[in-house]
């Protein structure tokens, strides 16, 4: 062909391919340069090559890790078809490089070797290699990078057919900074477990989601974490509670003004509150009597509301604080059967309480309340990539809930209304879809996590509320308690008796009685009607739109009066009659807030 003499430079460690490739360059009377071994297999092979030596004028030094690092072969990669390109080259004597066929060492199969030491994985740092396939790539206009030996073969066809395409070149440097990208990445991940100390970057975690899943960690892959462990070590789960509740709670008490809780399992808020005082009999259902400075604290009656709501789902949570833990807060949670809590501070008191729960191994982590994340999320599911534009939408009590449907005549909503869609609507930002929240008083008291039908969600919530509500009912209030009852036992004999389903008999029944010094009469059916007539006032969010009307009528028999939704529905107009009908009022809230 015309022009001078082609030349691509070899320098490979996976040799794969390799004598089939240089018998294809050779046939298309390509000039041959390669590094030390690369260059011994082709000659041993019986094709003509050169060492990279002959144009750098300089021997392999330092036992290899110096090859390729010289500019006679970078310029020759890196010059472009520029006048003053050309010149530069010219007066240097050195020759256009058009190909670069490049591997990198094994840094990854290194390092996962057990009890590999930090010299020897330095060894694998492949310098002069991603040097080779970065500025062959970077001058992809001109240049192919091969650095995968399966593009040997298409490349050689292409070869044969003339020259390789842009197209080709382009596809080909994609692949390159995606290989040193990851290279790059395996290096990091290297030392961030070397070097960063556990916790500032990284943090190693017992398991992932179960015993089995080792090994498991979380980091950042630039600055440190924003959370420092105080005590105890966080499990993979306890994560992915405390970093959905701090945010909950951040943005609740930005919205309302006040201190906020939030209690959240598996992934899901139980409870989230705002620190509205606490009544009397509200103090004895929440079984936070005893605590001595609860009234001045509003961190407390927040986190009392937020375990309050719920206390079946909140056994063993993760308590997320929007302020400083004080003792009243601490004391609540030393009380419950709790795994962990997430806040911006500790007063040193409160901390000390904390550390005793689970014999010394309860988790505390104080979390930087500056920390904004990275607007964009990755995750991997099944090997792929996912990602997305954070959900940092903001809900206001101000904005939020302006847009009223029915009834057409309607006054903007009360403060307490607002304030409960607020509430409700924060609360389910971070909750599994699909999801239902019901709040009253500024804290949830009915949520439905997860159901992949709505009407489940809305019944499944509605029936915590009515179960919540139930627990006000004097008999639920004034049970006598055998001896000794545990927080946990009472809670579960309660729940049975509030959800109206204790056996009439048999062992179910038996054992229920024996929490108690005087056994209290189940409810009966005209009972429980009686009491749930008298909820009102509720707020329901729905972090989608309703598809039918039994939502409507659902929540209307949980004492509900106002609703905020996103509409969309077919049913929109049938779910809006129903609403009035009901004398339930229905703000259209303009975001989906599907969360997984
Ligand atoms: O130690 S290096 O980073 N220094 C270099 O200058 C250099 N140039 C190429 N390693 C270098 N290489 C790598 O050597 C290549 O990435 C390839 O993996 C390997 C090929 O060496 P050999 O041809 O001697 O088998």
């Amino acid at each position: 062909s015309d022009g001078p003499q082609k030349i691509a430079i070899l320098s490979v460690y996976d040799k794969t391919g390799l004598l089939d490739l240089a018998k294809g360059l050779v046939k298309q009377n390509i000039r041959l340069l390669a590094s030390g071994g690369t260059a011994k297999l082709i000659r041993e092979g019986g094709f003509p090559v050169e060492d990279v030596s002959a144009i750098t004028k300089a021997p392999e030094m330092l036992s290899g890790r110096v090859k390729t690092l010289h500019p006679a072969v970078h310029a020759g990669i890196l010059a472009r078809d520029l006048a003053s390109d050309e010149k530069d080259l010219a007066e240097q004597n050195i020759n256009k490089v058009d190909y670069v066929i490049c591997n990198l060492y094994p840094f990854k199969d290194t390092v996962a070797k057990i009890n590999v030491t930090i010299p020897e994985a330095v060894e694998e740092i492949d310098i002069g290699g991603v040097t080779l396939i970065r500025a062959a790539a970077k001058n992809h206009g001109r240049v192919t990078i091969l650095s995968d030996p399966e593009d040997y073969h298409d490349f050689l066809q292409e070869l044969e057919k003339g020259e390789v395409t842009d197209k080709q070149r382009q596809l080909y440097a994609l692949k390159a900074f995606s290989h040193t990208a990851d290279y790059d990445n395996a290096i990091s991940d290297f030392f961030r477990k070397k070097y960063a100390g556990d916790g500032v970057q990284q943090l190693s975690l017992r398991y992932g989601a179960n015993p089995h899943q080792k090994p498991a960690s979380a980091y950042v892959t630039s600055g440190k974490l924003p959370f420092k462990v105080l005590n105890g070590s966080p499990g993979y789960i306890n994560l992915l509670d405390a970093l959905n509740a701090w945010p909950l709670v951040k943005e609740l008490s930005e919205a309302l003004q006040y201190p906020a809780a939030a209690s959240f399992k598996h992934v899901s808020p139980a409870g989230a509150a705002i620190g509205v005082p606490l009544s009397d009999v509200e103090k004895k259902v929440y079984m936070v009597e005893d605590i001595e400075g609860l009234d001045n604290s509003g961190l407390a009656q927040a986190y009392a509301r937020a375990r309050g709501a719920d206390r079946m789902s909140s056994f063993g949570d993760v308590v997320a604080l929007s302020h400083e833990v004080d003792v009243p807060t601490a004391k609540i949670i030393g009380k419950e059967v709790s795994d962990g809590v997430i806040a911006p501070g500790y007063h040193p008191d409160a901390l000390a309480i904390l550390a005793k729960k689970k014999g010394g191994k309860y988790l505390v982590l104080q979390m930087d309340p500056s920390y904004t994340p990275n607007p964009q999320e990755l995750r991997t599911l099944y090997g792929i990539t996912l990602s997305q534009h954070r959900n940092d939408a903001q809900i206001s009590p101000n904005t939020t809930f302006n847009t009223i449907i029915v009834p057409k005549d309607s006054k903007p909503l009360a403060e307490p209304a607002l304030r409960d869609l607020t509430v409700a609507t924060i609360a389910l930002k971070y909750t599994q879809s699909n999801s239902v929240c019901y709040a009253l008083n500024g804290q949830v008291i009915g949520l439905g996590a997860g159901q992949q039908s709505r009407i489940h969600c809305t019944r499944l919530a509605g029936d915590k509320a009515d179960n919540w509500w139930m627990r006000f009912h004097e008999r639920a209030t004034t049970i006598k308690w055998k001896q000794g009852s545990k927080r946990a036992d009472k809670s579960n004999a309660i729940d049975l008796l509030c959800s109206g389903i204790v056996p009439d008999s048999g062992a179910e029944r038996e054992d229920w009685e024996k929490n108690f010094a005087e056994v209290p009469k189940p409810f009966t059916a005209e009972e429980r009607k009686e009491w749930l007539s008298k909820l009102s006032e509720v707020a329901v969010s729905s972090d989608a739109f309703f598809p039918f009307t039994d939502n409507v009528y659902r929540v209307g028999r949980s004492g509900v009066k106002y609703i905020a939704a996103p509409t969309g529905s077919q049913n929109d107009q049938a779910c809006f009659g129903t609403a009035e009908q009901l004398g339930i009022t229905f703000v259209e809230q303009h975001m989906r807030l599907f969360h997984h």
